[in-house]
């Protein structure tokens, strides 16, 4: 059975949660304590690869660490090369490298929430930071999505991505309605439906980590 490491938060491991569920694939969701004793303390030392970190898989003999790349793994192996873009025979496909851009354009939207919000005065500026440098790459990721349902036309990984950083502007924006129709979209797939229904955290960060944000 396929193990995925990740601390007990959302965080970088969420997405590939969304998969695995999407996929209905059998997992064990191991979840390290934030206290870090057993992933510091053993089990990052005896991960079998020259790259340990978290979050990880481990599928047998094989190991994967890094949070874009764990998701290409799973993908292959179950062979829904349409979830990132790609052709079956591997021709091109447009779509594989939109999907790469937005990939990255999301990345940097996330870390740039992180980042502004461990700063205090974020608290008060946040909506001024919102409209001068969010709304930029909203605006263009709106332009991409246009009438589709999903970012690519038909639902890859890179719309799991995006529900979590979705989820995470939720958190320091409640006041602010953006892609809502989408993120029910996403809700309402059945698989993703069950999941957070039944299984899904509710705890979105450490509460050692929450004194380190600002919302
Ligand atoms: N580039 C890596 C970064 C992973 C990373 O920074 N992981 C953090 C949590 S988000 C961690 O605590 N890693 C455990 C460690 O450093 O041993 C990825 O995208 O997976």
């Amino acid at each position: 059975m396929i193990i995925l490491g990740y601390w007990n938060l959302r965080g970088y491991g969420q997405s590939i949660r969304l998969l695995l569920e999407y996929l209905q694939v059998e997992y064990q969701d191991k979840l390290y304590h934030e206290n870090g004793e057993e992933w510091f303390g053993t089990d990052k030392k005896n991960l079998n690869t020259n790259f340990p970190n978290l979050p990880y898989v481990i599928d047998g003999d094989v190991v994967v660490t890094e949070s874009k790349v764990i998701p290409i793994y799973i993908i292959k192996k179950f062979k829904r090369f349409d979830l990132i873009g790609q052709n079956v025979d591997g021709s091109y496909n447009q779509n594989e490298i939109t999907y790469l851009q937005l990939q990255e354009i999301l990345k940097e939207l996330l870390d740039k929430l992180e980042a502004q919000a461990r700063i205090p005065s974020f608290k008060e500026e946040k909506e001024k930071i919102f409209n001068e440098q969010f709304n930029i790459t909203f605006e263009k990721i709106k332009k991409q999505l246009g009438n589709q349902e999903y970012l690519l036309g038909n639902l890859t990984y890179v719309d799991l991505y995006f529900y979590e950083v979705l989820r995470n502007f939720q958190l320091f924006y409640p006041k602010i309605q953006i892609f809502t129709e989408y993120l029910k979209r996403i809700e309402n797939i059945p698989q993703i439906k069950e999941y957070i229904q039944t299984k899904e955290n509710k705890t979105f960060i450490f509460d050692s980590m929450k004194d380190k944000y600002y919302y």
